[in-house]
């Protein structure tokens, strides 16, 4: 076939061929999880959006199916755009999407419902003839109304759903409620919004439990929960969210104001990571996030490639224990694409050693190491001038090279031999006043000899206890993907790159520090990946 091999990933999600963009509608439904996406079924760029569809078992092992939902009736006849799937009591799925209905760009919401609940994969969608559901009223931007959120019902038996978008230059998530699931109607004030953050895109809402790793079904409210907005940011392509307070009285959203609510606010993860969303998993009582990767090669690059998008690998996300922030790992399911082991234990990593892990495929590897260091006295001073900055500039002005006290230390994925090129993933540490500032890079600088492509120095601080002198990191890493975890998912980093010469088997992986002091890799496994299978249907 014209699709080019090498970059594609082995064991995140892509379909054989084409553009994808956002996670839609994701559920379990009788024994059986369902993915949909946009894609795009005639080219590698984005256009001509329908829902396209696959089912798995694991969340690993994906089957294609034909798309579910495309573009058939007037109110979705220039596009299907992203929604969200509910499951309604007596065990029925719903879709809301966006419908795209003239040439102005004009949004609406409408429902779809699988044809023949029987069908163990409900391979066929249908759209009634009473779509759309929602239309944007006067006074609504009818080109910024979209990406419909999975509902929750209230004590009043009526549910919500959310609704993205924007007034000028303030972002807005839209609140309608229903009795029926038919006849919506707008609430008079929004959940919640927030000024100069420009469209929200693909807004989350959902509650965590205050104590514990359950997930919730979408409905859950009360004392026992904390709440967790997430909005994409139209303008900036990053997603943020808080985590706070659902006033179910005034049907309100309260952001802890200990967080920050606005484009500085907490992320799922400081790199390539947007329109994500997150489903309750009733099978294993978790909450489960997808997210999308775009390519960050040229768009020429695409072409040519004939495909473009990857879904990272869902992560479990739980409320962090000290209530400020979310935690991510990934399924647990994935460990089950482990092979062949290599690990090291208790081996001293003094200033400028590089260690080579003899992982078998270090283009396909799922790579886990605790770092620990005698003491925290050597760290760095953090300059007063880069509390101004983010993280991704103080990691751009600091890097992998530059020597520190106590860092950098950490891993260098898809490296060739002689490090023409490679992509360190790493961490260093700080000292401001009496506190310390870890900082989390996945620098793609260097990752590789190609010109053209956006490779920043991604970076996210690290909101982390040092006082037992551990740091761990787990990197997922696969041919054109580097998907990171600090400090067991307080900070997640994902990088694509496209390297040259460190592809398949001249792909090493290295452990490395160059901080004036030693640190020891306390522990580090590291597993070949296999290649999922197609289930068999
Ligand atoms: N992608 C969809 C929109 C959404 C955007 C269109 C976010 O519904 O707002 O493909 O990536």
């Amino acid at each position: 076939s014209s699709v080019k091999q090498q970059h594609r990933t082995a064991y995140h999600f892509q379909p054989p061929q084409h553009w994808i963009n956002d996670p839609n509608g994701p559920m379990y439904y009788n024994g059986v999880y369902h993915l949909f996406y946009q894609y795009n079924p005639k080219g590698s760029v984005w256009g001509n959006i329908v829902w396209a569809h696959s089912v798995s078992t694991d969340l690993i092992n994906w089957t294609p199916l034909d798309p579910a939902i495309f573009p058939s009736k007037p109110f979705d006849q220039y596009g299907c755009w992203s929604g969200s799937a509910t499951v309604l009591p007596g065990n029925k799925p719903t879709i809301l999407y966006t419908g795209i209905i003239d040439a102005n760009n004009t949004q609406v919401q409408n429902y779809a419902v699988p044809a023949n609940l029987s069908d163990p994969y409900l391979r066929e969608w249908v759209k009634p003839d009473d779509n759309p559901l929602i239309v944007p009223q006067i006074g609504i931007n009818k080109t910024a109304f979209r990406d419909p959120t999975t509902a929750w019902k209230g004590k009043d038996g009526h549910w919500r759903i959310l609704v993205g978008g924007r007034r000028k230059h303030r972002g807005i998530a839209f609140l309608y409620r229903s009795r029926d699931f038919k006849k919506w109607v707008k609430a008079k004030h929004p959940l919640h919004t927030k000024a100069e953050t420009g469209n929200w895109e693909c807004p989350d809402f959902f509650p965590v439990p205050k104590i514990g790793l359950k997930g919730l079904d979408t409905s859950v409210m009360g004392t026992n929960v904390k709440h967790v907005l997430k909005v994409s940011l139209d303008v900036t392509r990053y997603e943020y969210y808080t985590i706070g307070t659902y006033d179910t009285k005034k049907d309100r959203y309260v952001p802890d104001k200990t967080l920050v609510d606005g484009w500085k606010g907490l992320r799922y993860d400081y790199g390539n990571f947007y329109a994500s969303k997150t489903f309750f998993d009733p099978n294993k009582n978790r909450r489960i996030l997808w997210g999308w990767a775009n390519e960050s090669d040229p768009v020429q690059d695409d072409i040519d490639k004939g495909w473009a998008g990857i879904q990272l690998i869902p992560r479990t996300i739980t409320l962090d224990p000290n209530g400020k922030q979310l935690i991510q790992w990934p399924v647990e399911e994935l460990e089950r694409l482990r092979g062949q082991n290599v690990y090291m234990i208790n081996q001293v990593l003094n200033k400028g050693d590089r260690v080579e892990v003899p992982v078998g495929t270090a283009a396909q590897a799922d790579v886990e190491v605790t770092f620990n260091f005698p003491s925290l006295d050597s760290a760095e001073e953090f300059e007063p001038s880069w509390r101004k900055l983010d993280a991704q500039d103080v990691c751009s002005e600091t890097g992998s090279t530059v020597e520190g006290g106590l860092g950098p230390f950490g891993l260098l994925t898809l490296a060739s031999e002689n490090l023409e090129e490679y992509t360190p993933v790493f961490f260093r540490v700080f000292k401001d006043g009496k506190k310390y500032v870890v900082l989390m890079c996945s620098d793609a600088r260097r990752s590789s000899l190609k010109d053209g492509m956006y490779n920043p120095s991604f970076a996210g601080f690290v909101d982390v206890d040092l006082s037992d002198k551990k740091l761990s990191l787990r990197s997922l890493v696969d041919h054109s993907v580097v998907e990171s975890f600090g400090a067991n998912g307080k900070t997640c980093i994902t990088s694509r790159v496209y390297p040259t010469i460190a592809v398949g088997d001249n792909a090493h992986l290295y452990v490395f520090n160059n901080g004036t002091t030693s640190v020891t890799i306390e522990t580090l496994d590291a597993w070949d990946m296999k290649r999922p299978d197609r289930m068999n249907i």
